[in-house]
């Protein structure tokens, strides 16, 4: 009998992996954008008509797609990294991280992650729009985030290592405060030993990676708390429509952080407490996950129907369905208040542009 070629018997050995072509299952439509890791499009699914999105990780030099092949040999073996995100992405649950429906593998050309459709683009554009966050939404953004980082500290013991505002994707257009995480190409089971290699994106860079990445044998490690640092740098930049630090890579570890300018007049003085604990340099006072989801701040009863993250499980679990939608789940349709502290968005576009992205793409 004829033998199965060399590469089909590797993909099957791997149950994780499926030889399915996914143009069985999914009408492929307009490109939504692209990234890093390739381009997202638009997809509807052939039986039940449901809309999704479809990241397009390409193998080999093919329809312009050159920059994530190292990540895929080009006889279609997938990379343990790419592994690794799919089982990451496979085994998470909740209603603040972006679903991975389905996965197909072609072989020697592409894989294609099938996710939940996010309606309303990223975090990076509405603030570019918006100029800066009030400090309702700013706290009701957080509280979503926050809890979704809970979840993967604390329930999976994953690090994400890359969160920023691109990473964090609007369930509509017409909401600014319903939104979830995406983007786990660089997420990390943590060791006991803490994580070594060194990732991210420098603008939202913790100085405990930044030492690392400053010393020739890269001794330093960093864990949850980078995550932190970064979270801290994206409540920033909401309330503020600024970045804390200059874009250098060595600016965290050496400016001290600063609540003078306009914009933070009519801030709270809880909201800057949380702030600066986010972003206190050493790691091992940096306030965890826990407790940031338990800081007054946070807690402050504004109306919200948010899902805390020590919320009973099966209650999670429940909401982690919701599908994405023009009509917010919570209520929220209406905007919430003009941000109080008048920022102009025009005068910071490029700058905060060219800050937030550190001189990357
Ligand atoms: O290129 P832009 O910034 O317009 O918002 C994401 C980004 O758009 C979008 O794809 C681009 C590359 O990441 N995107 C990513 N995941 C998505 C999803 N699940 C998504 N758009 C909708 N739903």
């Amino acid at each position: 009998p004829a033998k199965k070629p060399k590469v089909a018997r590797l993909i099957s050995s791997t149950s994780t992996f499926k030889a399915r072509r996914i143009e069985e299952f999914y009408d492929l439509r307009d490109e939504i954008g692209s990234g890093t890791c390739g381009t997202v499009r638009r997809a509807i699914n052939r039986k039940t008509g449901e809309m999704v999105a479809v990241k397009v990780i390409a193998i080999g030099n093919q329809g312009g797609l050159h920059r994530t092949f190292s990540k895929i040999s080009k006889d279609g073996l997938l990379d343990p990294n790419i592994r690794a995100e799919i089982s990451i992405l496979q085994n998470m649950s909740h209603p603040y991280v972006v679903k991975l429906i389905d996965h197909f593998v072609h072989p020697g050309k592409a894989v294609f992650l099938v996710m939940e459709l996010m309606q309303g683009g990223d975090l990076f554009d509405r603030i570019i729009q918006k100029g800066c966050y009030s400090e309702l939404e700013s706290r009701r953004i957080m509280r979503r985030m926050l809890a979704a980082v809970h979840y993967l500290h604390e329930d999976r013991d994953i690090v994400h290592r890359d969160l920023k505002p691109e990473n964090i994707l609007c369930v509509s257009r017409k909401n600014d405060i319903e939104v979830k995480l995406t983007d786990f190409g660089l997420a990390k089971s943590i060791t006991e030993d803490g994580l070594k290699t060194f990732c991210g994106t420098p603008q939202y860079f913790a100085p405990e990676v930044l030492r690392r990445r400053n010393t020739v044998a890269g001794t330093g490690r960093y864990g949850k708390e980078a995550d932190i640092w970064s979270i801290g740098v994206i409540l920033y930049i909401l309330l503020s429509g600024a970045p804390p630090f200059e874009a250098t890579m060595d600016a965290s570890s050496s400016t001290m952080i600063s609540f003078d300018g306009h914009a933070w007049r009519n801030i709270t003085d809880d909201a800057k407490d949380l702030i600066s604990r986010m972003l206190t340099k050493n790691p091992s006072q940096r306030i965890n996950i826990k407790d940031a989801c338990s800081h007054r701040w946070i807690l402050i009863e504004d109306g919200d129907t948010h899902v805390h993250p020590l919320n009973d499980p099966v209650v999670l679990e429940a909401i982690g369905g919701t599908q994405a939608n023009d009509s917010c789940r919570n209520g929220h349709g209406q905007e919430g208040p003009q941000c109080p502290s008048p920022c102009d968005p025009i005068q910071n576009n490029n700058e905060i542009r060219n800050i937030i992205n550190g001189g990357q793409s």
